[in-house]
C-alpha cells in the first residue's frame, strides 16, 4: 500500500490568510479551522492535511526571532506525526524567516515549504490558491518511500526556491521572489519539474537538531556615498553590539578613507565579527582585486560570498547564538551550512 502523506499547514499571518467579508467588503483573517470550506480544492489532493495557526496571526513586518522560535516549536512538536510542513507567511519578511528556519533545523529530512500571496485568498484574482495547492503537493511528494524535498523551500508563482537563497523582489507582481545566485529547485507548469542536482541531499542517519538561540544585538549597515564619520562612529560604538554586517558596493568594496578604516579596526579589536555582503542583487563578494577591498581582507573581514542579506542576517544571529569561539567564527561563517552560499 502506498503511503499517503500527512501535511501540516501552519498559518502565521500575512495577506494569504485574508478573506473579504461578503457583506462588509472588509478583509479579515479567516478561521483556519474552516480551511477546507474556503478552499474545497484541497479535498482533491492525495494527502491528509492538518492545520495550526498562530494564536494571533501577524503581518510579517512584525516578525522577530521569538516568532521564529514559536514556529520552530510547532514544527518540532509535530515532526514525527507529519511528513511535511507548509508555512503560510506574509511575503514581506518571508525570506528572513525561511532563512532562519533553515539554520534552526539541522539534518532536516522532511520538507518545510514557505508560501504566501500578493492578493488575499478571498480575492477573485488571487495568486494564493495556486501557491498553496502546489506547495502542499511539493511537501507531500515522496520518492522511494522518502520525502522528495529535505530542505526549507519557498514556493511562489510557479517556482520552488531554496528559501535561504531568496529575496523579495517586488511589491506589485505575482512573481514576488527571486533567487539571484541559485537556480530554482523546481518549476511548475503542466508538469512539476525538479532540478535534481540543485536539491540538498540529506545525509541519512544524522539526527535532527533544532537550534533556538539567536543573538539580536547585531547591526546591518548599508554603505552609501556620503555616509559620514559621525554616523559610523555613533553606530559602531553601540555598547552591546555582537556582530556587524556591511552591505558593500559591487564585489565587496567600501570607501577606504582612513576615518572609515579606523572605525572598522576599532570594532574588529572588540572581536565583533564583521561580515561583508554585497548590496548588488546578484554576484559575489571577492575581497582583494580592488584597493577599496584590500583593507577589509587584511583586517580579517568575513566574506559573505554570494549570500543574500536576509540569509547573512539569520546566519549571523544563529552562529552568535551558538557561542562559537571567535577563532572559528570566520571559517564557519564562510562555510555553506544549509546551501546558503557557494
Ligand atoms: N504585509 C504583508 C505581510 O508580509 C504582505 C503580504 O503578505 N503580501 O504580512
Amino acid at each position: 500500500m502506498t503511503h499517503k502523506s500527512n501535511i501540516l499547514l501552519i498559518y502565521t499571518g500575512g495577506t494569504i490568510g485574508m478573506i473579504k467579508d461578503s457583506k462588509t467588503g472588509i478583509l479579515r483573517n479567516f478561521n483556519f479551522d474552516n480551511l477546507l470550506e474556503h478552499i474545497p480544492e484541497l479535498n482533491l489532493l492525495d494527502c491528509s492535511i492538518g492545520s495550526q495557526s498562530f494564536t494571533i496571526p501577524i503581518d510579517s513586518s512584525n516578525m522577530n526571532p521569538n516568532y521564529w522560535v514559536d514556529l520552530a516549536n510547532i514544527i518540532e512538536d509535530n515532526y514525527d506525526a507529519f511528513d511535511g510542513f507548509v508555512v503560510l507567511h506574509g511575503s514581506d519578511t518571508m525570506s528572513y524567516t525561511a532563512s532562519a528556519l533553515s539554520f534552526m533545523f539541522e539534518n532536516l529530512d522532511k520538507p518545510i515549504i514557505f508560501t504566501g500571496s500578493q492578493l488575499p485568498i478571498g480575492d477573485l484574482r488571487t495568486d494564493a490558491k495556486e501557491n498553496l495547492i502546489t506547495s502542499i503537493q511539493i511537501a507531500a511528494l515522496r520518492e522511494n518511500g522518502k520525502p522528495k524535498v529535505n530542505e526549507v523551500g519557498l514556493y511562489f508563482e510557479y517556482k520552488l526556491y531554496r528559501a535561504n537563497r531568496t529575496t523579495k523582489l517586488t511589491a506589485e507582481h505575482f512573481k514576488a521572489f527571486s533567487s539571484p545566485n541559485y537556480p530554482p529547485l523546481a518549476q511548475s507548469g503542466v508538469h512539476l519539474i525538479f532540478n535534481e542536482q540543485a536539491l540538498l541531499k540529506h545525509k541519512r542517519g544524522n539526527k535532527l537538531k533544532v537550534h533556538k538561540n539567536f543573538e539580536t544585538n547585531i547591526l546591518l549597515v548599508k554603505m552609501f556615498p556620503g555616509i559620514n564619520e559621525e554616523t559610523i562612529t555613533h553606530l559602531f560604538s553601540c555598547p552591546n553590539i555582537k556582530g556587524l554586517i556591511l552591505e558593500t558596493y559591487g564585489s565587496g568594496n567600501v570607501t577606504n578613507e582612513s576615518w572609515f578604516m579606523e572605525q572598522l579596526k576599532l570594532i574588529h579589536e572588540k572581536e565583533v565579527p564583521i561580515i561583508n555582503v554585497t548590496q548588488c542583487s546578484g554576484g559575489s563578494v571577492a575581497m582583494g582585486p580592488y584597493e577599496t577591498s584590500v583593507g577589509l581582507k587584511k583586517l580579517g573581514v568575513i566574506s559573505g560570498k554570494d549570500i543574500t542579506t536576509e540569509a547573512a542576517l539569520a546566519k549571523l544571529m544563529y552562529l552568535l547564538g551558538q557561542q562559537i569561539p571567535s577563532s572559528r567564527f570566520k571559517s564557519l561563517f564562510e562555510t555553506s551550512l544549509r546551501g546558503e552560499m557557494v
